[in-house]
Protein backbone atom coordinates (compact mmCIF):
# COMPACT_ATOMS: atom_id res chain seq x y z
CA UNK A 1 0.00 0.00 0.00
CA UNK A 2 1.31 3.53 -1.01
CA UNK A 3 1.69 5.78 1.98
CA UNK A 4 -0.30 8.54 1.14
CA UNK A 5 0.10 12.40 2.89
CA UNK A 6 -2.77 14.84 3.03
CA UNK A 7 -3.72 17.94 4.64
CA UNK A 8 -6.72 17.68 7.68
CA UNK A 9 -9.67 20.55 7.69
CA UNK A 10 -8.63 21.57 11.17
CA UNK A 11 -7.28 24.99 12.09
CA UNK A 12 -6.90 24.19 16.12
CA UNK A 13 -3.31 24.89 16.83
CA UNK A 14 -1.83 25.98 13.55
CA UNK A 15 -0.49 29.84 13.48
CA UNK A 16 -1.73 32.06 10.71
CA UNK A 17 0.15 35.56 9.57
CA UNK A 18 -1.79 37.42 6.81
CA UNK A 19 -0.43 39.52 4.56
CA UNK A 20 -3.96 41.65 3.10
CA UNK A 21 -3.41 45.09 0.87
CA UNK A 22 -5.16 47.76 1.48
CA UNK A 23 -5.66 48.69 -2.60
CA UNK A 24 -9.34 47.92 -3.37
CA UNK A 25 -10.03 47.99 0.28
CA UNK A 26 -14.05 47.44 -0.68
CA UNK A 27 -12.69 43.99 -2.03
CA UNK A 28 -10.14 42.83 0.39
CA UNK A 29 -11.71 43.73 3.69
CA UNK A 30 -14.62 41.25 2.63
CA UNK A 31 -11.87 39.01 1.56
CA UNK A 32 -10.40 38.87 5.11
CA UNK A 33 -13.45 38.58 6.34
CA UNK A 34 -14.21 35.08 4.60
CA UNK A 35 -10.43 33.96 5.36
CA UNK A 36 -10.92 34.96 9.66
CA UNK A 37 -14.73 33.71 9.14
CA UNK A 38 -12.89 30.09 7.64
CA UNK A 39 -10.32 29.78 10.04
CA UNK A 40 -12.42 29.85 13.10
CA UNK A 41 -15.02 27.76 11.68
CA UNK A 42 -12.44 24.73 11.22
CA UNK A 43 -11.41 24.97 14.98
CA UNK A 44 -8.79 27.97 14.47
CA UNK A 45 -7.77 30.50 17.34
CA UNK A 46 -8.30 34.51 16.82
CA UNK A 47 -5.06 34.57 19.08
CA UNK A 48 -2.68 32.28 16.57
CA UNK A 49 -3.95 35.02 13.40
CA UNK A 50 -1.64 38.02 13.25
CA UNK A 51 -2.28 40.57 10.47
CA UNK A 52 -0.09 43.11 8.17
CA UNK A 53 -1.70 45.89 6.51
CA UNK A 54 0.01 46.80 3.10
CA UNK A 55 -0.46 49.57 0.97
CA UNK A 56 -0.93 47.36 -2.29
CA UNK A 57 -0.65 43.59 -3.89
CA UNK A 58 2.95 45.21 -5.32
CA UNK A 59 3.60 45.04 -1.46
CA UNK A 60 2.63 41.58 -0.50
CA UNK A 61 5.47 39.75 -1.00
CA UNK A 62 8.08 41.88 0.63
CA UNK A 63 5.97 41.54 4.21
CA UNK A 64 4.82 37.97 3.42
CA UNK A 65 8.43 36.99 3.19
CA UNK A 66 9.28 39.17 6.53
CA UNK A 67 6.24 37.21 8.21
CA UNK A 68 7.48 33.56 7.30
CA UNK A 69 10.69 34.04 8.40
CA UNK A 70 10.00 34.82 11.76
CA UNK A 71 9.50 31.18 12.35
CA UNK A 72 6.08 32.28 14.22
CA UNK A 73 3.36 30.87 11.72
CA UNK A 74 2.86 27.34 9.83
CA UNK A 75 1.18 29.32 6.51
CA UNK A 76 1.09 32.88 5.38
CA UNK A 77 -1.97 34.54 3.11
CA UNK A 78 -1.72 37.16 0.60
CA UNK A 79 -4.54 38.59 0.25
CA UNK A 80 -5.36 40.95 -2.36
CA UNK A 81 -7.53 42.72 -5.48
CA UNK A 82 -5.85 44.00 -8.51
CA UNK A 83 -8.16 45.40 -11.43
CA UNK A 84 -7.35 45.75 -14.69
CA UNK A 85 -7.68 49.37 -16.15
CA UNK A 86 -6.63 50.76 -19.73
CA UNK A 87 -2.64 50.49 -19.22
CA UNK A 88 0.13 48.00 -18.19
CA UNK A 89 0.14 48.82 -15.05
CA UNK A 90 -2.31 46.17 -13.82
CA UNK A 91 0.20 43.18 -15.67
CA UNK A 92 3.44 44.95 -13.62
CA UNK A 93 1.30 44.85 -10.54
CA UNK A 94 -0.34 41.33 -10.84
CA UNK A 95 2.78 39.58 -12.63
CA UNK A 96 5.38 40.54 -9.57
CA UNK A 97 2.73 39.98 -6.72
CA UNK A 98 1.77 36.60 -8.49
CA UNK A 99 5.93 35.48 -8.98
CA UNK A 100 7.30 37.34 -5.55
CA UNK A 101 4.46 35.33 -3.17
CA UNK A 102 5.44 31.86 -5.34
CA UNK A 103 9.31 32.69 -4.58
CA UNK A 104 8.81 33.53 -0.92
CA UNK A 105 7.25 30.13 -0.09
CA UNK A 106 9.75 28.34 -2.05
CA UNK A 107 12.91 30.24 -0.44
CA UNK A 108 11.84 29.79 3.21
CA UNK A 109 10.14 26.49 3.10
CA UNK A 110 6.65 28.09 4.58
CA UNK A 111 3.46 27.48 2.58
CA UNK A 112 2.53 31.05 0.97
CA UNK A 113 -1.18 31.24 0.20
CA UNK A 114 -2.02 33.11 -3.19
CA UNK A 115 -5.63 34.59 -2.19
CA UNK A 116 -5.46 37.81 -4.82
CA UNK A 117 -8.34 38.19 -7.31
CA UNK A 118 -7.59 39.76 -10.99
CA UNK A 119 -10.48 41.03 -12.16
CA UNK A 120 -11.24 43.06 -15.47
CA UNK A 121 -13.57 45.53 -13.08
CA UNK A 122 -14.83 46.18 -9.30
CA UNK A 123 -17.94 44.57 -9.61
CA UNK A 124 -16.31 41.33 -11.17
CA UNK A 125 -13.90 41.24 -8.00
CA UNK A 126 -16.63 42.38 -5.61
CA UNK A 127 -18.59 38.86 -7.01
CA UNK A 128 -15.30 36.86 -5.87
CA UNK A 129 -15.19 38.42 -2.52
CA UNK A 130 -18.74 37.24 -0.72
CA UNK A 131 -21.31 38.23 -3.46
CA UNK A 132 -22.18 36.01 -6.84
CA UNK A 133 -19.03 33.69 -6.98
CA UNK A 134 -17.90 32.54 -3.34
CA UNK A 135 -15.21 34.47 -1.26
CA UNK A 136 -12.23 33.67 -2.43
CA UNK A 137 -10.56 34.72 0.94
CA UNK A 138 -12.26 31.52 2.23
CA UNK A 139 -10.99 29.71 -0.58
CA UNK A 140 -7.56 30.90 0.55
CA UNK A 141 -8.13 30.02 4.31
CA UNK A 142 -8.84 26.31 3.36
CA UNK A 143 -6.21 26.33 1.61
CA UNK A 144 -3.80 27.59 4.44
CA UNK A 145 -4.95 25.11 6.98
CA UNK A 146 -4.78 22.19 4.16
CA UNK A 147 -1.27 23.04 3.13
CA UNK A 148 -0.43 23.88 7.34
CA UNK A 149 -1.42 20.26 8.37
CA UNK A 150 0.27 18.60 5.21
CA UNK A 151 3.57 20.55 6.06
CA UNK A 152 3.52 19.45 9.55
CA UNK A 153 2.70 15.85 8.92
CA UNK A 154 5.62 15.77 6.26
CA UNK A 155 7.77 16.79 8.71
N1 LIG B 1 -2.50 47.54 -6.19
C1 LIG B 1 -3.48 46.64 -5.99
O1 LIG B 1 -3.46 45.93 -4.96
N2 LIG B 1 -4.50 46.52 -6.87
C2 LIG B 1 -4.56 47.26 -8.00
O2 LIG B 1 -5.55 47.11 -8.77
C3 LIG B 1 -3.54 48.20 -8.25
N3 LIG B 1 -3.59 49.02 -9.44
O3 LIG B 1 -4.42 48.77 -10.32
O4 LIG B 1 -2.82 49.94 -9.58
C4 LIG B 1 -2.50 48.33 -7.30
N4 LIG B 1 -1.51 49.23 -7.47
C5 LIG B 1 -0.64 49.65 -6.39
C6 LIG B 1 0.58 48.75 -6.23
O5 LIG B 1 0.21 47.48 -5.70
C7 LIG B 1 1.61 49.36 -5.25
O6 LIG B 1 1.02 49.49 -3.98
C8 LIG B 1 2.13 50.72 -5.70
O7 LIG B 1 2.58 50.69 -7.03
C9 LIG B 1 3.32 51.15 -4.79
O8 LIG B 1 4.41 50.24 -4.89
Amino acid sequence: MPKVHEGQLDAKGRKFGIVVSRFNDLVTTRLLGGALDCIKRHRGDDDDIEIAWVPGAFELPIVAKKLATTGRFDVVMCLGAIVRSDTPHFDYVAGESAKGIARVGLDTGVPVIFGVITADTVDQAVQRAGVKAGNRGWDAAMNSIEMATLMAELG
